[in-house]
């Protein structure tokens, strides 16, 4: 399967590097896009010069910084527009293991494989390296509760290590994913459950990033935790709905 890897950056100048490195040694059929937000840092300009270097290797510059979700819809289209057949997401930072895509990428290839394959760490054999406890604790509970307000069967749905096949991201209204943080994640993995599609999980090991500075903030906690609870609350409504219709029909 032409295989597109998506990398999206914003000041990432120490870790970049790495992290392609990584991905061009363990996946080297593999091509790879970075997205990058106009970086203060340079991180634009050093991808420049290393897709100077290596053909399999591109570079998507955006104006200004807009977010993860909107840098991943903007190479899910470049990618799209290619016909890359699978597309995956990864971060830049090295919190995700270019040693892990094997085995995502061969679950996602399986013949009848599913729609879109999670690189999980809260599946067993799934990980967590260099975590203070109350990251894993928002993390586990962020993931408790979405599965419960939305009724998903997917331990780590805020996971953005991941694979889609095109044909789930042809059938997505990309315009319309206005979710910035990691809430895009479980806006992504929503839409592909809600409308009947298969998500499959991988157990990988997670690793705290060790250079650069992490871009969560409480606005993108509060963003997830607000979106979650929106959905949730018009799914349990139309579960109702169907409900009572359902009993107004037996009557
Ligand atoms: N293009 C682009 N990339 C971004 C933006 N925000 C974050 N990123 C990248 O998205 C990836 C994940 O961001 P992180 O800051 O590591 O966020 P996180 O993984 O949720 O948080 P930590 O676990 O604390 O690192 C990294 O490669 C970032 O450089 C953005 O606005 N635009
Ligand atoms: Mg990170």
């Amino acid at each position: 399967m032409r295989t597109l890897v998506i990398i999206p950056t914003y000041d990432e100048r120490e870790s970049l590097p790495t992290t392609l490195a990584d991905v061009r040694h363990h996946v080297p059929d593999v091509d790879v896009l970075v997205v990058d937000d106009a970086s203060p840092d340079g991180t634009g300009e050093l991808a420049d010069a290393l897709a100077a270097e290596d053909a399999a290797v591109h570079v998507l510059h955006r104006t200004g910084k807009g977010g993860l979700g909107a840098a991943y819809v903007a190479g899910f289209r470049w990618g799209l527009e290619r016909g890359y057949e699978l597309l995956v997401e990864m971060d830049a930072d090295g919190s995700h293991r270019a040693v892990d895509l094997p085995r995502l990428l061969a679950r996602a290839a399986a013949p009848d494989g599913p729609d879109l394959v999670v690189g999980s760490r809260w599946v067993q054999g799934g990980a967590v390296v260099n975590w203070p406890w109350y990251r894993s604790a928002l993390s586990r509970g962020g993931n408790t509760y979405v599965r419960l307000a939305l009724g998903m069967p997917v331990r780590d749905a805020t996971a953005g290590f991941r694979a889609y096949p095109a044909r789930t991201l042809r059938r997505i209204d990309l315009g319309s994913v206005a979710s910035h943080g990691y809430c895009f994640q479980v806006d992504m993995t929503w839409r592909v459950v809600r409308d009947g599609g298969r998500a499959a999980e991988v157990p990988i090991t997670f690793v705290e990033r060790v250079a650069g500075v992490s871009k969560m903030s409480r606005a993108i906690v509060v963003e997830a935790l607000t979106r979650t609870t929106a959905w949730g609350l018009a799914h349990r409504g139309r579960q109702l709905r169907s409900l009572l219709r359902g009993t107004d029909r037996r009557r």
